[in-house]
């Protein structure tokens, strides 16, 4: 158990010297107080859902590992989220796929085209009795009617019809908690649609997802409630060498139809990262979502760490001025929250409740981190020319007492600071997770 005087101490002395280059922490901690990421509730049983169609996991995705004590139940699922919002600083939201509707009772007997707020009436009592905002994403994957690794490019008008419903009537659950919960929803849609071998048409199946995207999207719906965004991947499990929705598809199709675009850090060439994708989209759309991940080697969706990647992100965010909502002249009305941040990934093979804090808990520090860089002392080195400078203070700031900084944002958001929320955790586990 740290000290809590040891702490206090870190934390003034920690002030100071980020006061001698300029920086507030207090005004630093009062901006991440405000960051709300959107916790994807997949994280928690393995992308499972709650259906019955008969649907298993495939499609482009792929969970390892069988650590015991996955939730089995929303109720159980539930829980086990309120346990890891509790060891989180800040007030966060949860991310909804549509296969996680709640089949107590009323929707049993409902396929994906046929769902409506109705089968979220549970999500929605519990997130308000939460305080928290809840996203959402049509499920495209993990159902009989995913054929051959097509959806919304089958060549069957049947098919694509089934899946166009199933967009829509996710847009229309995604208004619905928006306007209970007086928090726009983002209506997230990825399709795992691609071939394994190299195609000979390349056109064909991306007229069809053109048409059918504009199928699912021609129903306005008041963007106070609902907000759609459509993500990109370049290649996935059986879909290796091509996938319709690429990011040049979706790019483009974003910027002409304005919805927002999902960038994915692990939907990209694995040397290729989405943070300098962040300013050059943003020229040209005037929201986006990010589904901050880690792959190794391929999309493989590993818990986020404090990486050189993920910094580059917070980077991007903090230093752009994207944390809070901003004006833009362009678009009037209420301000707009030019970035989203997201979680996506999924690991089976440790304790779901940890995973789940480490990658958030490494999202918030990554944003503190940028928060407590010298960050006028850097623009002007970079604006005057002086690069040496530059790049001797960005590496001079990784020492920073950041982490003094970090705990006091724990003890004062009143969650367990440093290590300590891990023996939590493990209570939970030997007294709840163990026994399921
Ligand atoms: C898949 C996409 C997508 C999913 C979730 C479950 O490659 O990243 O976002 O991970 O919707
Ligand atoms: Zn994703």
């Amino acid at each position: 158990m740290p000290n809590p005087k040891s702490l206090a101490a870190a934390y003034t002395l920690a002030r100071e010297r980020f006061a001698e280059l300029g920086v507030d922490t207090e005004a630093a901690l009062r901006q991440l107080e405000k960051v709300s990421i959107s916790l994807h509730c997949w994280q928690g049983d393995d992308v499972g859902g709650f259906e019955t169609t008969g649907g298993t996991l495939g499609d482009g995705l792929a969970v390892t590992g069988n650590y015991p004590g996955k939730a089995r139940t929303p109720q159980e699922l539930r829980a086990d989220f309120e346990k890891v919002l509790s060891l989180l600083p800040g007030r966060h939201r949860l991310n909804l796929h549509a296969s996680y509707a709640d089949v107590s009772g009323r929707s049993l007997g409902r396929d994906r085209d046929q769902l409506g707020p109705d089968q979220f009436q549970e999500w929605i009592a519990w997130a308000r009795a939460q305080k928290i905002g809840l996203d959402f994403n049509q499920t495209y994957f993990g159902h009989p009617k995913v054929q051959g690794g097509f959806t919304l490019t089958h060549r069957d008008p049947a098919i694509r019809r089934f899946w166009v419903e199933h967009g829509i009537r996710c847009r229309e659950v995604g208004a619905a908690f928006g306007k209970a919960l007086g928090t726009p929803c983002l209506t997230n849609l990825w399709i795992p649609d691609g071939m394994k071998d190299t195609p000979v048409d390349r056109m064909g199946p991306r007229e069809l997802l053109l048409q059918s995207l504009d199928d699912i999207f021609r129903p306005k719906l008041d963007r106070t409630h609902n907000l759609d965004s459509v993500e990109p991947k370049l290649f996935g499990i059986g879909a290796e060498s091509y996938t319709p929705g690429s990011h040049e598809f979706y790019l483009g199709y974003a910027v002409s139809r304005q919805v927002l675009l999902t960038l994915d850090a692990g939907h990209y060439h694995p040397t290729e990262g989405i943070a300098d994708k962040i300013s050059s989209v943003l020229c040209f759309l005037p929201e986006i979502a990010l589904h901050v991940s880690r792959g190794v080697r391929w999309d493989s969706d590993h818990v986020v760490t404090l990486t050189d990647d993920l910094q580059a992100i917070a980077q991007e965010i903090v230093w752009g001025n994207h944390l809070a909502p901003v004006r833009l002249p362009s678009h009037a009305g209420a301000p707009l929250q030019r970035i989203r941040i997201g979680l996506d990934y999924f690991d089976a093979s440790i304790n779901r409740i940890a995973a789940w804090v480490i990658g958030s808990r490494n999202m918030l520090r990554a944003l503190l981190l940028a928060l407590l860089a010298p960050i006028s002392k850097l623009r002007d080195a970079e604006w005057s020319g002086d690069y040496t400078a530059r790049l001797a203070l960005l590496e001079e700031a990784k020492l920073l007492p950041t982490g003094a900084v970090w705990d006091q944002f724990c003890e004062t958001q009143g969650v367990p600071v440093a290590e300590t929320w891990l023996a939590e955790v493990q209570r939970h586990e030997r007294e709840v997770l163990s026994k399921r």
